[in-house]
This record gives structure tokens, sequence and C-alpha cells, in this order.
């Protein structure tokens, strides 16, 4: 099996200070959740762009001075957002990849996200992986439902995206698939050849989810976007917690964390857009 990554999901865009003190929303604040995360064993970041007052943006300049706050701090994989926030347009969502972070987030479909719909047209979908691919950007593609990772499949039996994928499995989304052993076994079960995978579970799931990817020879997305609790009742107090918390269970489990360029290769990243 290989070593295991761990991705650190910051801030997210719906969270908010109001729900989760500890939540970072500067750039500097985002960096410094970054570095404590990284020594706590992560080796990709997920970050979302805020304003000050805490809106979600996909502001590049925004997203540079995150990539710059994380990357003087530390060695990590920084992976943007695509997704955005529920009904920005395409276009808002695409522009940070211009800065060539080393790794984007692809979503694969739309799905039902509380009261709203977050909305993938294919074409979008296309111009999103071509964008990535001119710019040297790892995408990781997001799995909301069964379905977008049988879209996802297709796509890469016709060559329009590039191999090898590696997928993220979200589940326990209000909208869309449930966050149980057996919807992540079907996943597992129609996974192409050489793909790798990530499972961040929603809200009470993170935890088992996280057990299941340690378990199961996949990888691990934790972190305030998708779950603010350490446990029922409890908040987390950092990222960096629930990121240690997952390092004590892998070293518990006989598995291995994997350091930012070990998580390089185990995910066949190309290092044009890493910083030296
Ligand atoms: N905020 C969600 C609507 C991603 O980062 O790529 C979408 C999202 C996915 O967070
Ligand atoms: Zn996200």
């Amino acid at each position: 099996m290989d070593k295991l990554i761990i991705t650190a999901a910051l801030t997210g865009a719906e969270v908010t200070r109001q729900q989760q003190p500890a939540l970072p929303i500067t750039p500097e604040e985002i960096g410094i959740a970054a570095a404590e995360c990284a020594a706590a064993g992560a080796s990709i970041v997920h970050v979302h762009a805020r304003h000050p007052d805490g809106t979600p943006t996909q502001d590049k300049a925004i997203y540079q001075q995150i990539m710059a706050e994380v990357q003087k701090r530390c060695d990590v994989i920084v992976q943007i957002s695509t997704g955005g926030a529920v009904g920005m347009s395409p276009q808002e969502r695409l522009a940070p990849v211009s800065l060539k972070p080393e790794m984007a987030t692809l979503s694969m479909g739309s799905v039902n996200f509380g009261q709203d719909v977050f909305l993938n047209l294919p074409d979008d979908i296309a111009r999103f992986a071509a964008e990535m691919q001119a710019q040297g950007v790892k995408p990781e593609l997001e799995i909301f439902d069964s379905g977008m990772l049988a879209t996802a499949k297709r796509w890469l039996a016709k060559g329009q995206l590039p191999s090898p994928a590696h997928f993220d499995f979200v589940m326990g989304v209000p909208g869309g698939m449930a966050a149980t052993p057996q919807a992540l076994m079907y996943l597992l079960s129609e996974l192409p050849a050489g793909a790798t995978w990530t499972v961040a579970g929603i809200g009470s799931a993170q935890l088992p989810m996280a057990t299941l990817g340690i378990l199961w020879g996949g990888h691990v997305r934790v972190g305030f976007e998708d779950n603010i609790h350490y446990r029922k009742g409890e908040l987390a107090t950092s990222n960096a917690q629930l990121v240690a918390r997952v390092a004590r269970l892998a070293a518990e489990l006989g598995r291995a964390v994997a350091a930012p360029d070990e998580a390089r290769r185990i995910l066949g990243m190309t290092l044009v857009n890493a910083v030296a």
C-alpha cells in the first residue's frame, strides 16, 4: 500500500466564523493553518479564498496571496478550488487556475447542494479540464455522486482527461451520495485502472470515512470545509487537530504518512508547477 496522503481542506466556501471561530479566512491565516497542517502530516492543502468580510471569492489576487503565504511557510501541495461557491459563474471559478497551482479541483457533474444546485455543465467541465492541462495543473476529480465517476471514466477512455486520474469522493453532501461503506465499496469497484482516490466525509462522517480511506488503500481529506467538530458536541480547535488525529490513526493501523514529494510521486505529478 502506498503511504497515506492527507489533504487538509482548510476553509471551504460555506463555513462561517460564527460556526467555527478558528476558521482561517485571510491569506495569512490560511498560510499559518497550512503550515500547522503540514507539520501534523498533511501533504496537500485544498484552499478557497474569502474576502476580508468572510464571503467567498475566486479573486485571483487573493489566491495569489494565499499561495505565497503557504509557500513561504512550508512545502505542501497547494490545491486551489475551482468549485468556489454555489452560484458563481464558470469564468469566475476558473480564474485562479492561471496562477499555475500544482493542483486544482475539477467537479465532474452537477448535484443538489443543500437548497441550491452546484452546477457543472459538460462544456464547462471540458473547458476547466483544458485550461488545467494548458497550465500544467493536476486535476483532482471531485465526485459527489456515482454518476460523476461514470462520466469521468467515459472522458478518461476518450482521452478527454489526463491519466492517471486522481479522485476525491465527497460523501455525505445533502443531495449527493451517502457516506456509507457500501457506497464507497461501489465506487472502488468502478475505479479505473491506475487511478488514485481520496475520501472526504461530510460532518460526522469525516472520521469513519477517513478510517476507511486508511484501511482500504486510499487517501484522506479532513478539515473545516467538510466538518467543524472534533467529536459530537465539541468543536475542533484547528484544522491541524483533525489532521493530527488522522496521522495518529494511520500510525496505529500501520500506514505511514506521505511527505509532499512522496505525494507528488504517488499521484504521478510532473513537477512543472512545484515551487523550488
Ligand atoms: N463549495 C462547493 C459548492 C471544490 O472546492 O472544488 C464546491 C466545492 C468543490 O467546494
Ligand atoms: Zn472545496
